[in-house]
């Protein structure tokens, strides 16, 4: 993986004093504080610009005619409910703008730190990192009062891990179970500048966000107001 100075690669020690990776449940991992600050302000930065379109930031509208709270743009393939498509025919017709190569490289040094052998006992996963490609990525922005119900993604044909970055305001990450929407659940704190990778046996689990704490955005990180999640996804299209 060569640096083209595009992003900044070469990581600082994280800002945070937070505890280090943790297993959340089988292929699942939570690392605390992995994007730096100013990795922070150079993504939010390239969602500004991800919002001026062709498509713009938009809530979707679930089959039964329900608005979600949460607002989505999306790089590589469009999402609408519940499908990838090359063009937003949900919102304005527009084609989604290309996933871009940084954050392919992004997602596999996310997967290599989630995955290391110190971290997942499983070797499958521990080798997954150098060909890890993702090829869509849904940028969510929670303001607040948004939340996210309990909900599987399997809109996907891989069983990919899914990365998951979050920038701004904390909030409480509701991670379950494969077989109900329902408990056993486990409730997560995420912060400004964590990772979670969901793949192995989790990747098709319940999951959700139930409540974003507003104004808990440290001011370093970008963001005035909000948060910002990216999951970068495999979608086995073409
Ligand atoms: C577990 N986003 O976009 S990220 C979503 O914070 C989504 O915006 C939430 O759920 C957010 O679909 C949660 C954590 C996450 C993302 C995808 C997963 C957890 C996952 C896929 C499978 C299992
Ligand atoms: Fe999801």
């Amino acid at each position: 993986m060569s640096d083209d100075g595009l992003f900044p690669v070469e990581l600082v020690q994280p800002e945070t004093d937070d505890a280090g990776p943790r297993l959340v449940a089988p292929g699942a991992v939570h690392v605390p504080g992995w994007l730096t600050f100013e990795q922070q302000r150079w993504i939010v930065a390239r969602f500004a610009e991800w919002t001026q379109g062709p498509v713009p930031l938009r809530a979707a509208t679930l089959p039964g005619g329900h608005q979600m709270s949460v607002k989505t743009v999306c790089l590589g393939w469009h999402w609408q409910p519940y499908r990838y498509t090359r063009e937003a025919t949900d919102v304005n017709g527009r084609p989604v703008l290309d996933f871009p190569d940084w954050m392919v490289r992004l997602g596999r040094k996310a997967v290599a730190a989630a995955y290391a052998p110190a971290i997942v006992e499983d070797a499958s996963l521990n080798s997954l990192a150098e060909d890890y490609t993702p090829d869509a990525a849904l940028v969510n922005f929670y303001d607040d009062g948004a939340a996210m119900g309990m909900h599987q993604d399997k809109d996907e044909r891989s069983g990919a891990p899914v990365v998951s970055l979050s920038i701004g305001d904390s909030c409480v990450f509701r991670f379950g179970n494969t077989k109900t929407r329902t408990k056993p659940y486990t409730d997560v704190p995420l912060q400004s500048g964590d990772l979670f990778v969901f793949g192995g046996s989790s990747r098709f689990a319940y999951h959700g966000i139930p409540k974003v704490h507003p104004r808990t955005a440290p001011s370093e990180c970008g963001l005035t107001h909000g948060r910002i999640n990216i999951t970068m996804r495999v979608t086995g299209l073409s």
